[in-house]
């Protein structure tokens, strides 16, 4: 061929689709338009995966928890000015959460955009989302775009990992450059996420402590579901011989119903611990910042495990930092906890499971209540026991009492199944969540939704139909957010906490080809999840849930501000 012919050169969608099949990126979640439309056709044809939303925010989430569960970046395309702020949400989500993802979004004309000259979507993205995310990037010239990528996926995923923006203006698509020297420019990224030893005296320091300890705790958080370290995990915890307290998205990491287990004596060892191991969990609003009434009068001594050095001493005194990845930190701690090592006292463990028992038993009999409509744990009673039976069913959760007591009551019994609301007690997530579980794991998926949390990202169910993707949603249905009993009593516009009463959430799915289902006892809803798990067809289930079962907030009420002049 003479140079210069069409087969020499390549351009900025091909680098693009290049870089990222490189460095197996082989799923993208977003919505098309300008200037991206064409970058989605090519890369499909290219052999990537490319799934396309109703909104921008919930293929980002979505891009946000296939960071998690595969530790890769998950990626989100958008497009310009609306679409990356819709996208934007999702990506600040992902850096406060730690999962890696990069929102990748194209721009408008640097020159017009520069001088605010009203171009078409204007936007100064890059500044906008700097604050937002770990690194930001732009690439202004098609051989840059390699390098561009490697440093987004780079920034992602090493250290703690976090969101990251990578701007790609319209003009760069359509640059043309040599096709070799194209493909020279690639970078294929080594070790993004090198282990990261802690030093040997921090490691001697933690166990030290946690040897001298009379009452010890150790508290799994999303982090240490996130390292993929399940065995080593496991392995140190049941030597240790300490009870484990697992945050949210950390229960089934090693399985509730394990004898170390805490989870249900969350109150108890938080109070009476004398010494905490945190291992892959921040000190946040979650754990009542360390102190306070949730930890007791007993003096306290804090060990933690974290990627982040800035992450110690954040709320309270650390004793003993670890810093590292949880997989080397925890593979060290075994190595020098020798084969001596004296489990945790046992009158302990017994005061532990004394309480756990107590409550597994108080709960018991609600669980089994077959009343219609439906209460909270009845309903959740029918669920529980088909996770029991379906344990690598990924469980997606999100609402105010349809999160706080599905957390309770459904026990996990496996790594990274259950997936909520997060750091943020964000709502929104759960079909973003819901098809990037199904995508990227092939697993199928129950989303456990409650009518207002649904109601933030339910258009995706077409999504979830034209994609055939084996997705159940269960909407607890009733009638509001909390409740669906509060009055307006001064005028005709409805209470700002309900919404229209009687919803049949069922034929929205029956609309895009899915199956509805209309359930209003635990019998009817417990057949209704086993057909759709057994048949793998999206459904959707509508489960008529008491207006007047729920509370404020869920679990969380405490956190209203209190008006003293009105009163409740
Ligand atoms: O030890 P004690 O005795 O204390 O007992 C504890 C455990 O030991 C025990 N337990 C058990 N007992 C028996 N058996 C078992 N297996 C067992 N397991 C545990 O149970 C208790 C409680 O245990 P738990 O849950 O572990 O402990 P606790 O004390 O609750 O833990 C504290 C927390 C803080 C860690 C925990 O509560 C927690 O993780 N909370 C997260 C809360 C959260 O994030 N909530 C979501 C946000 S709420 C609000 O913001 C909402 N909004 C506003 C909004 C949001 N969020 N986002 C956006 C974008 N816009 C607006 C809205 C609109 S919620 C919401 C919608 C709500 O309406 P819906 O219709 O969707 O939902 P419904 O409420 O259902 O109507
Ligand atoms: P949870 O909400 O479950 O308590 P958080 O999101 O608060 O969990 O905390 C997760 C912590 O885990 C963060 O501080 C983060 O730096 C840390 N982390 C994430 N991945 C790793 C890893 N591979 N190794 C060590 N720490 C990690
Ligand atoms: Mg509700």
């Amino acid at each position: 061929e003479a140079p210069g012919t069409e087969q020499e050169l390549t351009d900025g969608f091909h680098l693009v689709i290049d870089a990222l099949k490189l460095n197996g990126i082989d799923t993208v979640y977003g919505v098309p338009g300008i200037p991206i439309t064409d970058l989605g056709r090519m890369a499909q044809a290219a052999g990537i995966r490319v799934l396309s939303f109703r909104h921008e925010q919930n293929a980002g989430y979505a891009a946000s928890i296939a960071g998690f569960l595969t530790k890769k970046p998950g990626v989100c395309l958008t497009v310009s000015a609306p679409g990356f702020l819709n996208g934007l949400t999702a990506l600040a989500h992902a850096t406060t959460n730690c999962f890696p993802m990069i929102l990748v979004s194209g721009s408008s004309e640097r020159e017009i955009v520069d001088l605010q000259q009203g171009d078409y979507e204007e936007m100064d993205q890059l500044a906008i989302a700097k604050p937002l995310c770990k690194a930001a990037f732009r690439v202004l010239h098609a051989q840059d775009i390699g390098i561009g990528l490697a440093r987004a996926i780079r920034a992602a995923v090493s250290g703690r990992p976090g969101g990251v923006y990578l701007d790609l203006p319209a003009k760069l698509f359509s640059q043309v450059m040599n096709a070799d020297a194209g493909a020279k420019s690639l970078v294929k990224v080594i070790d993004a996420a090198p282990e990261q030893i802690p030093s040997p005296s921090s490691v001697k320091r933690a166990l030290d402590v946690l040897k001298s300890a009379k009452r010890p705790l150790i508290i799994l958080g999303k982090g240490a579901a996130y390292a993929q370290a399940d065995e080593a995990i496991k392995t140190f915890v049941e030597k240790s011989g300490v009870p484990f307290l697992p945050m949210s998205m950390a229960k089934g990491l090693l399985p509730d119903l394990h004898p170390q287990c805490a989870g249900a004596a969350r109150s108890t060892v938080l109070k009476e611990a004398d010494v905490v191991m945190l291992i892959g969990a921040r000190l946040n609003w979650l754990l009542s910042h360390g102190k306070g009434k949730t930890w007791g009068e007993a003096p306290k001594k804090f060990i933690q495990v974290d990627i982040e050095p800035k992450e110690m001493d954040s709320n309270v005194e650390i004793v003993a930092p670890v810093v590292g990845d949880i997989g080397s930190c925890v593979s060290a701690f075994l190595d020098a906890m020798g084969a001596n090592w004296s489990a945790a006292p046992s009158d302990w463990l017994a005061t532990v499971a004394k309480k756990r028992d107590d409550n597994v038993a108080k709960m018991a009999p609600k669980l089994m209540s077959n009343a219609s409509p439906m209460d909270y744990h009845g309903a959740l009673g029918a669920l529980r026991t088909i996770i029991a039976e379906r344990p690598d069913t990924i469980f997606v959760n999100e609402g105010a009492n349809t999160l706080d007591l599905a957390r309770g009551v459904v026990d996990m019994h496996k790594p990274r199944k259950r997936l909520d609301v997060g750091t943020w007690g964000v709502m929104g997530i759960g079909m973003g969540y819901s098809i990037a579980a199904a995508v990227e794991t092939g697993l199928p998926v129950l989303a456990v939704e409650g009518d207002s949390a649904f109601g933030f990202s339910g258009m995706e169910v077409e999504t979830i139909c034209r994609y055939k993707l084996p997705i159940c949603v269960v909407i607890f249905n009733n009638d509001g957010i909390y409740r669906g009993t509060d009055v307006n009593s001064a005028g005709d516009d409805p209470a700002t906490t309900v919404f229209v009463k009687g919803s049949r959430y069922d034929k929205m799915m029956e609309a895009f080809g899915g199956v509805g289902v209309n359930a209003t006892s635990p019998d009817e809803l417990k057949r209704a999840v086993n057909a759709a798990l057994d048949s793998g067809k999206p459904t959707l289930i509508n489960a008529v849930i008491d207006p007047a079962a729920g509370s404020e907030s869920g679990r969380i009420g405490n956190l209203n501000p209190q008006s003293i002049l009105q009163k409740k």
